[in-house]
């Protein structure tokens, strides 16, 4: 609390006395005034992002030095009162006096915008802007900013509050036989409304960040909780201070090659050798490491001086035409017998982990979050880099080769069938002649808003829900129990099913480029299946086709699940239903799951009949109405976009190949959906 007054005084005295400075002063005072003037400008916001934004630029110089060759240990520790600290063991930021500019080069780094570059040497030639930028930055939204270096036998000192001197000159503490940088700051609350770091996120990031740069010790400590005294001129690591705080560290011999193989790390590799490389090429510096898994999906992620681009760019582009390209040529030229070429791109991206890295000058991105490269060099090197070097490696590794292209053929016959179907069932007016599937009980009102369908799981459960139902509002129509067993299925596969096609017809929409909400002939569409794992697994199928083929009927609020009951509870001539445990456990009074129990009731004993339906297809007609038909009774509940996406996200996992994973997967999330209405 006093610190904090006494460097707000500082601060404000300073810049009310401006005039008794030096002119550098001056200068260096305007320049970080600027940042805390307008913060968004240099670390995006002044929220959550923004806070954190300070650790990764303090982070990157130290990482630079480790990808420089000059240090192997980072650290990075939380402290007690919102303070930070990142340490390294590389050369130490210099501390002689320049000549021009007559102040040290700790200082200049300290107090100077864009200060970095002029003394970026060959270790600094790719990190993603100029070295030491980021620490004046920090400097200016920080109340109180520690530095400490390591260096030709001495170590020196420097203090900032809110970017002004504190301590003047560089000082020399004492000797020191260690090299390195330790650069401590707490963020300026005047600044930044909230101050609480997340320890995920840090975590998250340093993890990713620890894969670029290879053989680089990585420690992240969180401190924050710590009481007792931190010894800030001793010690050089906070781990050696042997403290009990949680800590993480990371340690990648591979880099990018153990990138890979951790995104993999579930999964069946197809081929044994992962492949890397790392080249220049036109002063771009690249980095490729791959590996292909039993996986329909693609796992690709893209690096531009170690800043992550969520979406691609350059580098990404390049590194896609050669994949393909290569691939092609491999098979043309291996002149393999009885394959035929032509993988699109999508074809040799299924199942395949890739990370493209890229590290070069001058570097451009597009949009303000550096989500995506736009600097043209990198597509070429990359493209050159990259099919060069797999070319070689397949031709090197022939059962690697040999797994990879049987792998992208798979994807290729898969692809084509798919469209196939497709077309068959998208060809406009397909369904066009088609009159009402036999196997659907209409309703009698023509009023879509009026009418409802239930998709019933099987033959029986069809029968008794078509005896059961209100006939003026209520269609029925039965799925055969099993849509689809077919392993790998796609659901264009599906499309082309009769059920569904069935299905198809009686909503009335059509499907495709004529596909029309306005024409569904029901505003209420019921999925009903039973309550065991057939059931979810048919459930998500279908919930699955609508999000990806009928979004606007979710959207719409029209499609539901129907929540049948799980118990019928009989006590004498009163029958209760109960759909959850616990509603069960109420009704009978205990919580064992016996079918037949005696209670007292006064003088006379009751038997209470507890039965459990395992399907719909167990409940007669009026079982059915009552309890799952009866507007007045049911319980409906309504699907949102959200439990869309995550049944399309789980149909991945349910048509993988492994059939084990998947009735555990099933079983494991039957049973979460939550009622509502
Ligand atoms: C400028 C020049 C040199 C090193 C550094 C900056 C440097 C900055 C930071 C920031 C955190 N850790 C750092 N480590 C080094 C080169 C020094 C030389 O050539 O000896």
């Amino acid at each position: 609390m006093e610190r904090v007054f006494d460097t707000l005084f500082l601060y404000n005295s300073m810049v009310e006395k401006k005039g008794k400075y030096g002119a550098d002063d001056i200068t260096v005072l305007e320049g970080l005034e600027a940042v805390r003037r307008r913060p968004g400008m240099y670390i995006g916001t002044t929220g959550v992002d923004g806070l954190h934004h300070l650790i990764w630029e303090i982070f990157d110089n130290s990482r630079d030095e480790a990808m420089g060759g000059f240090a192997d240990n980072v650290e990075v520790a939380l402290l007690p009162g919102n303070r930070v600290r990142v340490v390294d063991n590389g050369r130490g930021i210099p501390v002689d006096k320049h000549k021009k500019t007559k102040v040290s080069a700790l200082e200049t780094i300290m107090t100077t915008l864009h200060a970095g570059g002029k003394f970026g040497g060959e270790g600094y030639k790719y990190s993603g802007g100029l070295h030491g930028v980021g620490v004046s930055v920090v400097n200016a939204l920080s109340t109180h900013v520690r530095a400490e270096v390591h260096r030709d036998g001495g170590q020196y000192v420097q203090e900032y509050t809110r970017g002004g001197k504190k301590v003047a000159a560089t000082k020399k503490l004492g000797t020191s036989k260690k090299h390195g940088t330790i650069i401590t700051f707490e963020p300026d609350p005047i600044i930044f409304p909230e101050i609480e770091f997340h320890w995920k996120t840090i975590v998250e990031h340093l993890r990713q960040q620890a894969y670029l740069v290879r053989g680089m010790r990585l420690t992240i400590i969180d401190a924050r909780e710590f009481a007792g005294a931190l010894d800030d001129t001793k010690t050089f690591y906070l781990k050696e201070q042997a403290l009990d705080v949680p800590s993480m560290s990371f340690y990648f011999e591979g880099g990018l090659t153990s990138l890979v193989s951790f995104q993999n790390r579930h999964q069946k590799a197809m081929h044994k050798n992962i492949f890397y490389v790392e080249k220049d090429h036109d002063d771009v510096h690249v980095e490729v490491a791959l590996q292909y898994v039993d996986d329909i999906s693609a796992r690709l992620s893209a690096f531009a001086n170690n800043i992550y681009n969520p979406e691609g760019g350059m580098h990404v582009t390049g590194f896609k035409t050669a994949l393909t390209r290569t691939l092609n040529n491999y098979v043309k030229k291996a002149n393999l017998k009885g394959i035929e070429t032509g993988f699109t791109g999508d074809d040799v991206l299924e199942g395949l982990t890739a990370v493209v890295s890229v590290k070069m000058e001058e570097i451009q991105f597009e949009g303000q979050t550096k989500a995506k490269l736009g600097s043209v060099e990198a597509r070429g090197a990359v493209e050159t880099v990259f099919a060069t070097a797999f070319a070689e490696f397949l031709e090197e590794n022939p059962h690697d080769a040999k797994a990879v292209i049987m792998k992208a053929v798979l994807a290729m016959k898969a692809r084509k069938a798919a469209k196939a179907a497709k077309d068959s069932v998208l060809r406009k007016g397909a369904l066009d002649g088609m009159t009402l599937p036999g196997k659907l009980a209409d309703c009698q009102s023509k009023s879509a808003e009026d009418s409802e369908i239930f998709i019933v799981e099987g033959d029986s459960a069809g029968g008794s829900s078509k005896q059961g139902r209100d006939r003026k509002t209520q269609a029925i129509l039965p799925l055969r129990g099993k849509i689809l067993n077919v392993e790998r299925a796609r659901l264009d596969k599906m499309l082309a099913n009769n059920e569904i096609k069935a299905l198809v017809v009686a909503l009335g929409t059509a499907i495709g480029d004529t596909f029309d909400v306005e024409k569904l002939r029901y505003h209420k569409v019921i999925i009903a299946t039973d309550a065991d794992v057939d059931g979810a697994h048919i459930r998500t199928l279908l919930m699955t086709l609508f999000y990806r083929y009928f979004k606007p009927i979710i959207e719409g609020g029209y499609l539901y699940i129907a929540q049948p009951p799980l118990y019928k509870i009989k006590q004498g001539k009163e029958v209760q239903y109960a759909y959850t445990e616990e509603e069960r456990i109420a009704l009978v009074g205990h919580d064992e799951v016996t079918t037949d129990s005696d209670v007292e009731e006064g003088a006379k004993k009751t038997k209470i009949n507890v039965q459990r339906y395992k399907g719909l297809g167990e409940m007669n007609p009026d079982e059915l109405w009552e309890t799952t038909m009866d507007p007045e009774r049911r319980l409906l509940k309504r699907v949102t976009i959200e439990d869309a996406q995550e049944a399309d996200r789980v149909f991945d996992t349910l048509m993988g190949t492994d059939v084990a994973s998947r009735k555990s997967f099933i079983q494991s999330h039957a049973k979460e959906a939550t009622l509502d209405i």
